[in-house]
């Protein structure tokens, strides 16, 4: 927390060809770990001093941009801001009628377009496949179960509380899960609630809960790459048990996933998820953290597992 530091400008005006946006709602997502050191790969470094980057969805409150008028909504690439001017590149419109606004940050947002092509483009699943799911009763994890189900797959998970179990088994129809924080043996728990093996595996988090699904995997298999998250705090990579051989009996794949390698494809992702959502087939959850000072609290609560869905800081 001590990272961070929070401090007062005088809100921009806009110009000719922009508008100015009151953010209500900023995301944090474990990404953005990987923004905070020295640039690797496309990713974009934020430096000491910069602004954070993150996405806000909010309301357009003055524009001189010929597209945008008071009173819509909007979500883009604000930074961890209240107030933001843009030239409206890359903002997507929000529709308030659809769903709560905050939703274009989670199931309706990036992380329901994870879960969406994740799940269909790269694990492929076939209904009455075996699907499991590490980092369930996250924003990205909670999706990718609900849609597995809706696809007529079995659906198992690992979240590290009972609370989460009991909201992923109850609620949101997964066949059954685990905790993995108070396992003994996640080989034998993934064992035990995955009987048949795993023909389709949603990895969020890496580590060891990753090693015991491999062992586990069917014949043809498919591991979607989607997130590393217990290694984002690594400074060098741990020596660990290596899936290959695992790949290789099993005839098996694992294939690195990108959501914005979809970004054209998004528009028709996105009226799919949200009319699932408005039938209530496809349920979601929101911690919500108060105010911006709370945004570093919040970001870094992810690598303890402090939201339940999707994280968000309320900005107004
Ligand atoms: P999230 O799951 O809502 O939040 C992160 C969750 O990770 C925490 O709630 C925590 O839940 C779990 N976690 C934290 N540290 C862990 C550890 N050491 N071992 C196991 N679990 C741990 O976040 P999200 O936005 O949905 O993202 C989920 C994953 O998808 C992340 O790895 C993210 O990087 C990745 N992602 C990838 C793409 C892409 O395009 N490839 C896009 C979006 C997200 P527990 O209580 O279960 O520990
Ligand atoms: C994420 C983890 C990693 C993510 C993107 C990446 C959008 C990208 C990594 C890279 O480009 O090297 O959660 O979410």
């Amino acid at each position: 927390v001590a990272d961070f530091k929070i401090v007062d400008s005088a809100v921009l005006q806009p110009g000719e060809g922009e508008f100015l946006v009151r953010g209500h709602f900023l995301s944090v997502d474990p990404y953005m770990r990987g923004l905070l050191r020295p640039k690797v790969h496309y990713l974009r470094a934020v430096e000491p001093g910069d602004l954070m980057f993150g996405e806000v969805v909010g309301e357009v409150i003055e524009s001189h941009h010929s597209g945008y008028v008071a009173g819509d909504y909007v979500a883009g690439h604000f930074g961890w801001q209240e107030f933001a001017v843009s030239n409206g590149q890359g903002v997507r419109k929000v529709d308030p009628s659809l769903a709560p606004i905050s939703t274009a940050l989670g199931v309706l947002g990036m992380p329901g377009l994870t879960a969406y092509f994740g799940l269909t483009e790269v694990g492929r699943p076939r209904a009455g496949e075996s699907v499991f799911v590490s980092g369930g009763a996250g924003a990205v994890g909670s999706v990718v179960g609900q849609l597995a189900r809706i696809s007529g797959c079995r659906i198992s998970a690992s979240a590290g509380t009972d609370e989460k179990i009991a909201w992923l088994v109850e609620e949101l129809g997964f066949n059954n899960a685990f905790n993995y924080k108070t396992s003994k043996d996640y080989h034998a728990d993934v064992q035990r609630i995955c009987p048949h093996g795993i023909d389709v595996y949603f990895d969020n988090v890496g580590g060891e809960i990753t090693d015991a699904v491999m062992r586990l995997l069917n014949r043809h298999a498919r591991t979607v790459i989607c997130g590393q998250i217990a290694h984002y705090n690594e400074d060098k990579p741990a020596p660990g048990p290596r899936p290959f051989p695992n790949l290789l009996a099993h005839e098996a794949r694992a294939e690195g996933f990108l959501v914005f390698s979809y970004s054209r494809r998004y528009n028709e992702a996105l009226p799919r998820l949200a009319d699932w959502v408005r039938r209530g087939e496809l349920r979601y959850r929101e911690t919500v953290a108060e105010g911006i000072d709370q945004a570093p609290e919040a970001f870094i609560g992810l690598f303890q597992g402090n939201n339940i869905g999707k994280q968000l800081v309320r900005l107004l």
